[in-house]
C-alpha cells in the first residue's frame, strides 16, 4: 500500500549517466565480486520498506566489507556526484534507509561489517561494526558479563549502524536513556570519503565539539557509521516483571510515579499498553493469550530489575508496590511472572504490537513525545480531534510511558479498504502533532523524520532550528549526496 505523504523526487545534482556508469564500475571494482549486487530479486528486499509504504529504485546495492572499502565508496560517489542511500536492517519506520524512486542512488549497505572488533569489560566498553545486528551485540555482552541495554521489537534485524542513525529508542530508555546515551565514540565516513576515527573509549573528553552527536540521529544524512564504542553496564542478575490493569491512564502515571520512588529507581521498563493492542495480538499472533482473566481499558507492563548478586529484595519490594497500588485503587488486577517463559509471554503481548496491527490492516502511526506529566491530557485532546475527522478511527495506542512517548497509532474503521482512510493521512497526523505540540511535544520521539515527516518538520520545528541543521548538512555534505530527500 503505497504512503499517500510521499513526495515526488528530488531533482538529481547531475544528470550525466555516463559519469555515473563509470563510478559504478569503479565502485564494483572495490569492493569486489561479493560486495554489490544488481539483480533484480536480490536488490528488491532493500528497496521496500517493510510495512510497503515506500518503495524507492536504485542503481545498485554495494555491501563494502569493512572501512576502507565504504570510504573507496564514498569517494567514488562524490567524485561523480552519486547519491547514497545508507542501509543496516532495513527496519525504518518512516521510510529513512530505502531510496527515493528516480532510480539514481546506489545503496550503501553495512550488513556486511558485523565484526564485533573488542571488548573491554573493565573498561565497561564494546566496540562493534555497523553491520552487527543488536541482538548479537546484546548476547555478546553478555557473555562478558556485561550489558548493553538497548532493546526493541525488531532487535533480532536491525543493526547498530541503524541504531545510532536513528537515536533509537525502545522499552529500556527509562534507566538507561536513548542510543545517544550509549555511544562514547565512532567511525564515519564522511561524504568526501575521508575517515573520521572517533574511536574513543572514554567517558570524559572536554577537546571542543562532541562531534559525534552531529550523526548520532542524522538518519544518514551527514556520513556513513562504521563502527562505534558502545557503553555497557553491569548486567541484571534477576528481573521482575509484572503485568496489571490500571484504573485510567493518570493511574498509571501515579503507578509509576509510585514504583520509581519505592524501588530506588529500579524501574527498567514502563510500558503503557491500551486494550484494542491486546486484542489485536491475540486476534493475529498465534500462542499469545490474556494474562489476565478478565480483560480491561488499560495496562502497564512493568519490570524491576536488580544488578546485585545477592537477593536485595526487589522482587519482595514490587510485591509491595502492587500491595499498595491495588489497596489505593491505581491497579486493578495484577499477574507477576513466575518464571521467565511467563514474561516472554507478557513481552510477545508488547512486542507483537507493530506486527499485529500491520495484519489488521491499515493505520497511522504517531511516534509522539510529551512531558509525562501531560499524558493525560494528550490522551484525550488528541482522541477528540481525530474523531472529528474520522468517527470510526480505531485508537490503537501503546507505548514508552515512562519516557512519555506515545506510539499514538489510529487504524482504520472496521471493515475498511485502506486506501479512503489514507486520503484522511494529512489531517489525522496534523491534528494529533498539532496537539502534541501544544503540549510542549515533539513529532518523532524515537523513529526519526525519514520521509514521512520531513514535510511536517517545518510545521513544528523552529526556523532558527532548521536554518542550523540546513547549515551542518551544507558544511559537511555540500553536494547533498548523502541520503537525499529525507530529514530536509
Ligand atoms: P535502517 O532502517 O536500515 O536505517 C535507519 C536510518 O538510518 C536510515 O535513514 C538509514 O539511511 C540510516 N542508516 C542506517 N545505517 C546507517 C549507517 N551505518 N550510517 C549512517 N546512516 C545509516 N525504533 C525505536 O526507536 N524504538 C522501538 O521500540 C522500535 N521498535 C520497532 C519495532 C519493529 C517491529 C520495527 C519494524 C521497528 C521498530 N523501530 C523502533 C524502528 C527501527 O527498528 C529502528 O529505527 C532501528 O534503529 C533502525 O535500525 P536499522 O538497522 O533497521 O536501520
Ligand atoms: C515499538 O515501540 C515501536 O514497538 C513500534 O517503536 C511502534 O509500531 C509502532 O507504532
Ligand atoms: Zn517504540
Amino acid at each position: 500500500m503505497e504512503a499517500p505523504a510521499s513526495k515526488p523526487p528530488q531533482k538529481m545534482p547531475l544528470e550525466t549517466t555516463t559519469v555515473h556508469a563509470d563510478a559504478i564500475h569503479r565502485i564494483k571494482t572495490a569492493v569486489g565480486e561479493r560486495g554489490w549486487t544488481t539483480d533484480p530479486a536480490e536488490m528488491q528486499p532493500h528497496l521496500v520498506e517493510w510495512r510497503g509504504h515506500y518503495e524507492g529504485q536504485a542503481q545498485i546495492v554495494v555491501r563494502p566489507a569493512n572501512t576502507e572499502e565504504v570510504a573507496e565508496v564514498v569517494r567514488i560517489c562524490a567524485e561523480a556526484k552519486l547519491p547514497m542511500t545508507p542501509q543496516s536492517g532495513n527496519t525504518s519506520m518512516c521510510g529513512g534507509a530505502v531510496p527515493l524512486k528516480n532510480g539514481q542512488e546506489i545503496i550503501l549497505s553495512l550488513a556486511r561489517m558485523n565484526r564485533i572488533r573488542s571488548i573491554d569489560a573493565e573498561n565497561y566498553t564494546m566496540t562493534v561494526e555497523a553491520g552487527c545486528i543488536l541482538q548479537t551485540v546484546q548476547e555478546t555482552a553478555l557473555e562478558a558479563d556485561r550489558y548493553f541495554p538497548l532493546s526493541l521489537a525488531a532487535e533480532g534485524s536491525c543493526m547498530i549502524g541503524g541504531n545510532l542513525s536513528t537515536n533509537a529508542g525502545g522499552t529500556n530508555v527509562l534507566r538507561y536513556g536513548n542510543a545517544r546515551e550509549l555511544v562514547l565514540g565512532l567511525e564515519v565516513v564522511l561524504p568526501d570519503g575521508r575517515i573520521w576515527d572517533g574511536l574513543l573509549g572514554l567517558r570524559k573528553d572536554n577537546t571542543g565539539y562532541d562531534l559525534k552527536q552531529l550523526f548520532l540521529g542524522a538518519e544518514g544524512t551527514l556520513g556513513i557509521i562504521t563502527a562505534a564504542v558502545l557503553k555497557l553496564f553491569p548486567r541484571p542478575r534477576a528481573i521482575y516483571a509484572c503485568f496489571c490493569a490500571v484504573r485510567d491512564i493518570s493511574a498509571a502515571l501515579e503507578l509509576l510515579d509510585h514504583a520509581r520512588t519505592e524501588s530506588g529507581d529500579s524501574v527498567e521498563t514502563f510500558e503503557l499498553i491500551s486494550r484494542p493492542v491486546i486484542d489485536l495480538v491475540i486476534k493475529h499472533i498465534p500462542g499469545t493469550a490474556d494474562p489476565l482473566s478478565r480483560t480491561y481499558e488499560y495496562y502497564v507492563l512493568l519490570e524491576l530489575v536488580s544488578t546485585s548478586k545477592k537477593d536485595n529484595g526487589v522482587g519482595e519490594r514490587l510485591e509491595t508496590i502492587l500491595g499498595q497500588a491495588m489497596e489505593n485503587g491505581l491497579v486493578l488486577d495484577a499477574v507477576l511472572a513466575q518464571s521467565e517463559q511467563q514474561r516472554q509471554a507478557f513481552w510477545r503481548l508488547r512486542e507483537n504490537a507493530s506486527e499485529s496491527q500491520k495484519i489488521e490492516g491499515a493505520s497511522i502511526k504517531h511516534d509522539i513525545s510529551i512531558p509525562v506529566s501531560a499524558i493525560p491530557s494528550f490522551y484525550e485532546a488528541a482522541w477528540k480531534a481525530v474523531l472529528e475527522i474520522e468517527p470510526a478511527a480505531r485508537l490503537v495506542a501503546f507505548g514508552h510511558a515512562g519516557d512519555g512517548n506515545l506510539h499514538y497509532n489510529i487504524a482504520e474503521p472496521e471493515g475498511g479498504d485502506g486506501q479512503t482512510f489514507f486520503h484522511k493521512l494529512t489531517e489525522i497526523n496534523e491534528a494529533v502533532h498539532d496537539v502534541a505540540h501544544a503540549h510542549g511535544g515533539s513529532i518523532s520521539a524515537e523513529h526519526g523524520i525519514g520521509q514521512l515527516k520531513r514535510d511536517e518538520l517545518s510545521r513544528y520545528k523552529p526556523a532558527v532550528a532548521l536554518d542550523m541543521m540546513r547549515t551542518i548538512k551544507m558544511a559537511i555534505d555540500p553536494d547533498g549526496l548523502m541520503n537525499p530527500g529525507k530529514v530536509l
